[in-house]
């Protein structure tokens, strides 16, 4: 490479570094007690997200570990006594901050509706997969790079909650003990309104919903959000956990909406797995965690794996049957490292088809959420195809965990020259390239900075 082009790069790469970490420092939030957070987006999302926070907290990481571990620190203060870790934490300065926000505190009523909620601070009844172990781990094993005595010390700290979330998980959250997350709600998933969910949804009759105003599309463009049809069967599902007082025991039998997550399973293995080391360095490796690990293992195969497709498929309790869906998501299990070789390649082979963008067939060639030859494919629409950074970032990770560098090294590339380009967008669309849904959002700014720390190109930098 000509010295040139490698000052080019070294600009790009400081610039962008640079524009990212301003966002996360705009979007924090300071709070009572040493404690942060960090927005997901400005106006749109004005409370404390919980896999955002995950991702956000490989942001800050890698130059400001002790503000990483506020993140998640701040995150547990909305952990429930069973373990339950909400998917939004309603901290007070939002409210007073903030515009309001659909559905907020009162629509939850966590502590009125559950003897575990906490005290404190209000959150959802919901959960959302376990980045906060993944996190936690990164953030340990770069403090134990300099400070092994006090990155220990912070093990020690965070260890029991992680260990009563994952506990939490595998069994209130997994009572056939098959080491799969059952969610209750698309909104668990993270992928609000992909059309993996569009079969379950299409049974949940919305009924005695009290009236509601939609806030979320106040301040994005209508066209990327939810449908009303959708989303009175998202504020029905919840009025339903709620009206059951977010009673795992009391929900289970009779919710219309069960379904083992091939996503939200797969992070919560890799999970599993850093409890397990952090379990090892503080010298109690507990069985359970060794149970939950195998039983995915062996399941998430046996459930979720579909031969016709050759990817992976969520699977639905109340049918018992695999939910047939082509999107993005079947393919992010590669991630667990699990897989065969020809499996991986099969999986491989469907990347780079025209459908996920391969072959010139996008603006881009980063994977759309959705195929882009499936009959659901809308390009701006939330979940339904548009581009997103932290699905693509999966990827990267699975393409470097199977050794394919070149490829991880292209796909980093594409993500952070798009980032460049438009800004730090929610998503982007593959037929146009333009970022779309919040502006300044955190996780693209975050997961941003994670690319450019480990791109070769740029190690020196950041
Ligand atoms: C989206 O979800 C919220 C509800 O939780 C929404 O639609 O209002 C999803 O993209 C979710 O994955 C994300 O955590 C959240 C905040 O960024 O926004």
């Amino acid at each position: 490479m000509s010295r040139s082009s490698q000052l080019h790069q070294k600009l790009f790469a400081q610039r962008l570094g640079t524009s990212a970490q301003h966002i996360l420092a705009k979007n924090s939030v300071r709070l009572r007690g040493n404690r942060q957070f960090t927005i997901p987006a400005p106006k749109e999302y004005p409370y404390q997200w919980n896999w955002d926070s995950g991702f956000i907290a490989y942001g800050y990481a890698h130059q400001q570990p002790e503000r990483a571990l506020v993140e998640l620190r701040t995150l547990l203060d909305g952990q429930w006594a069973n373990g339950l870790l909400p998917h939004i934490v309603f901290h007070r300065a939002s409210t007073q901050r903030f515009q309001p926000y659909f559905p907020g505190p009162n629509f939850w009523a966590s502590k009125k509706s559950s003897a575990n909620a906490p005290t404190e601070v209000a959150t959802s009844g919901l959960i959302q997969p376990p980045m906060i172990t993944l996190a936690l781990w990164h953030v340990y094993a770069s403090l134990n790079r300099r400070r092994p005595t006090y990155a220990k010390r912070v093990l020690r700290e965070f260890y029991p909650k992680l260990y009563l979330l994952h506990r939490y998980l595998m069994t209130a959250r997994d009572p056939e003990q098959t080491g799969l997350v059952t969610i209750f709600h698309p909104w668990e998933s993270g992928f609000d309104n992909s059309p993996r969910w569009d079969k379950p949804l299409s049974r949940i009759r919305p009924r005695n919903i009290p009236k509601y105003r939609r806030r979320d599309r106040t301040h994005v463009n209508p066209k990327f959000r939810p449908s009303d049809k959708s989303y009175a069967r998202f504020i029905s599902l919840a009025l339903r956990l709620k009206r059951k007082d977010y009673d795992d025991r009391k929900i289970y039998p009779l919710h219309p909406f069960k379904i083992k997550d091939k996503v939200f399973s797969s992070i919560s293995y890799l999970a599993h797995r850093r409890l397990f080391q952090m379990a090892t360095i503080l010298g109690d490796p507990s069985a359970d965690i060794r149970r939950w690990m195998r039983q995915f293992e062996k399941n998430i195969f046996r459930y979720c794996w579909n031969a016709k497709t050759r990817s992976f498929s969520d699977y639905d309790l109340i049918t018992k049957r695999q939910i047939p869906s082509t999107t993005i998501a079947g393919l992010l299990p590669l991630m667990t490292g699990l897989l065969s070789a020809r499996r991986v390649n099969g999986m491989i082979r469907a990347l780079d088809q025209a459908n996920f963008c391969g072959q010139k067939a996008c603006a881009v060639p980063l994977a759309p959420s959705v195929g882009i030859q499936q009959p659901t494919f809308n390009h701006e629409l939330y979940w339904r195809g548009p581009i997103w950074v932290n699905i693509n970032w999966f990827l990267w990770r699975a393409l470097r965990l199977y050794g394919f560098d070149d490829r991880a090294k292209h796909q980093a590339d594409h993500m952070l020259q798009l980032i460049h380009d438009q800004g730090f967008y929610e998503y982007y669309s593959p037929k146009t390239g333009a970022g779309l849904g919040a502006r300044n959002f955190s996780w693209t700014a975050a997961l941003a900075i994670d690319l450019l720390a480990n791109h070769p190109r740029d190690r020196q930098h950041l």
